[in-house]
């Protein structure tokens, strides 16, 4: 008898292509995940340690066995490395995304980079502003390459303090100069993390974590900021459009491209190219409608950002996308992109094209992608996906596509106001909306599949809160319905009257992982209208299905940017009480807000209501 899937996962598309998985005896992340189990006890608590080849140790947590590793490191100094080391993984990923659409941004500038162009010309003049560099009756051309060259400035050691740190407000500033977390070079906070928890360096675990604080802060005002702000500058800067979600996107009767992994750099060019008169010609010609792009992932929240490309799923349904036998071609780039992808597209006809020079997987061929080529690669790529269409076998679009609406970037957002934060202001001064909440981060199988996300969205908008979202938690809710302005039905009666007035959803689609700066701009925009740090706001950030070392920097940049947050899986620190004491409380006095553990969506959307209502009453609203 064939298994049922709501364990598994909360979608209709998922429960439905789950069957046809196990049917085609294709193996799932949640059969692996499930062949694991029971997992590593003491890696599960941050308590074992591989960082030398004396060890690799352990800490028994029932204090019976060996109480400290080989050199001597406790359960504090262990687990604080762990997680330092884990901030510094997702800030690197972050940090280098950004780092590659500079070195486009700098192509461009110098004519090495066809088929880029700088889309929003305001957008550049604004940020080389901020940077300081003389825009007037200077060409966007000389502006990009004088910002390409501030920017990857920032990447090294040059500077005492980051550029873009001064958009956050001036309090929180001047906290993070009196703690000593001011971010300096984006690779320097990362590169002297990987120092200091070397064996024999930083065996303060305090020290160690207000390090972390300072390498999470240099990815999201620094590594990621960039990354937002410079694909803006090339790719255009995201307005509300619509899109919709789920693999009922996929289209029976055209060729369909699947994007998968984080950066634009691919994406824009795979996109541009299926607009292509001579290869609409060859799809026709093999008997396709047309081209179809969809998005798994946050380089398809990217492209649906500007472009209002549809999402077929998030970090979950990206095998199964597979499994409905109508993905021609995948093409990824980097990030979030499991190795066993090129196994099951084995099952089916997918073609599947890895394009990163750092990021190989098996079961793909690798096409590499470089500013030079990409326009003419991505043409050549879309031809084979359209060759491929013919190998078709048996297809499986068992849904209809959810509708939904994004691209709300901060400027847009600010658009849709009237130009200035201040009916938001008002709105949360009245109380007819009582605060916000950015629900942030990925699928992970040991929550159900957007269980988490779609049930504290559902609960936070029904009590007056506004969402933003990004990521994979975007992706949720888009295909649970929450993303048009219907969706107003689901809402508190203020949230419902605020956002009918201005015809936009209670949930606001903010885009990709890196995107969660644009939360960090709008936020510091409110903080100082109202002249308070934004630790005195009533917003919280929550990542209810988080599983990656990006979400984890992520979390720590909003709490040291003073954003209460809620996680949903635990990380890896309960060997040490001393650690999840300084997380969940201590950080409070520091910082301003501190981390929640909640796997259960429906407590944590209590603890975030606390939370929200504590802000207010401060706040004397
Ligand atoms: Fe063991 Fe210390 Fe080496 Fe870690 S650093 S593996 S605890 S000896
Ligand atoms: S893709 S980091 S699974 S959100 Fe950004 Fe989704 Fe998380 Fe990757």
């Amino acid at each position: 008898m064939s298994k049922t899937y709501e364990n598994n996962t909360i979608t209709e598309d998922g429960q439905l292509l789950l069957k046809k998985a196990e049917k085609d005896q294709v193996e799932t992340v949640w059969d692996r995940y499930n062949a694991q189990l029971p997992q590593c006890g003491y890696c599960e608590m941050g308590l074992s340690c591989r960082v030398c080849v004396m060890g690799p140790c352990r800490v028994d947590p029932f204090g019976e066995g060996p109480q400290q590793g080989v050199c001597g490191a406790d359960a504090d100094i262990i687990v604080a490395r762990n997680l330092g080391r884990m901030i510094a993984a997702g800030a690197a990923s972050h940090s280098d995304h950004g780092r590659d659409l500079v070195e486009v941004l700098a192509g461009v500038a110098e004519g090495t980079a066809p088929g880029y162009e700088i889309r929003d010309a305001e957008k550049l003049r604004n940020v080389a502003a901020e940077y300081g560099i003389e825009t007037d009756g200077k060409e966007e051309l000389v502006i990009a390459g004088e910002l390409a060259d501030a920017m990857q400035e920032d990447f090294g050691t040059r500077k005492k303090e980051l550029t873009l740190v001064k958009r956050a407000p001036e309090k929180r500033q001047e906290l993070w100069r009196k703690l000593g977390v001011m971010p300096r070079g984006i690779d320097r906070e990362t590169s002297e993390m990987m120092h200091r928890t070397h064996m024999g360096v930083d065996n303060g675990w305090q020290s160690l974590l207000l390090h972390g604080i300072r390498n999470a802060l240099s990815d999201g005002w620094g590594g990621s900021m960039i990354a937002t702000d410079v694909s803006d500058i090339l790719f255009g800067t995201p307005a509300p459009a619509p899109t919709s979600a789920n693999v009922g996107v996929l289209k029976e009767d055209q060729v369909n491209i699947i994007v998968h992994g984080h950066n634009p750099v691919v994406s824009e060019m795979i996109l541009l190219a299926c607009q292509d008169n001579e290869i609409l010609g060859l799809a026709e010609e093999k008997g396709a409608k047309g081209i179809n792009v969809a998005g798994v992932c946050c380089t398809g929240n990217e492209l649906l950002m500007r472009h209002g490309v549809a999402m077929a799923g998030n970090h979950l349904t990206t095998e199964l996308v597979l499994a409905t036998g109508a993905a021609d071609m995948m093409i990824v780039d980097y990030q979030c992109i499991m190795p066993a992808l090129g196994t099951v597209a084995a099952c089916y006809h997918t073609k599947m094209i890895s394009t990163s020079d750092k990021a190989r997987f098996p079961g793909m061929e690798h096409r590499e992608f470089h500013p030079d080529n990409a326009s003419e690669l991505a043409k050549e790529l879309v031809k084979e996906a359209v060759e491929n269409f013919e190998n078709r076998g048996e297809v499986y679009l068992p849904v209809e596509p959810v509708p939904a609406i994004g691209g709300f970037s901060v400027e847009a957002v600010l658009r849709a106001l009237g130009g200035t934060p201040q009916p938001l202001i008002d709105a949360i001064a009245s109380g007819k909306i009582r605060g916000a909440v950015g629900i942030v981060g990925c699928n992970n199988p040991k929550i159900k599949q957007d269980y988490g996300h779609v049930t504290l969205t559902r609960r936070l908008i029904e009590n007056d809160i506004l969402v933003v979202d990004t990521g994979c938690a975007a992706v949720a809710n888009a295909k649970a319905g929450f993303k048009i302005p219907e969706a107003i039905e689901f809402a508190g009666p203020g949230l419902k009257e605020i956002c009918g007035s201005l015809g936009i959803p209670p949930v606001l689609h903010f885009g990709s992982c890196v995107d969660n700066v644009r939360i960090l701009v709008l936020a510091s925009a409110l903080a100082n209208a109202l002249n308070v740090d934004i630790s005195d706001l009533p917003i919280v950030a929550a990542a209810p299905e988080w599983y990656s070392e990006k979400a984890i920097s992520i979390g720590v940049y909003a709490v040291g940017s003073g954003i209460y947050t809620v996680l949903g899986p635990m990380p890896p620190i309960t060997g040490s009480m001393n650690v999840v004491k300084l997380l969940t409380e201590g950080l409070n006095d520091v910082v301003g807000a501190a981390f929640a553990v909640e796997p259960d969506p429906e407590k944590a959307a209590v603890l975030i209501r606390q939370h929200i209502e504590g802000k207010r009453e401060k706040l004397g609203l």
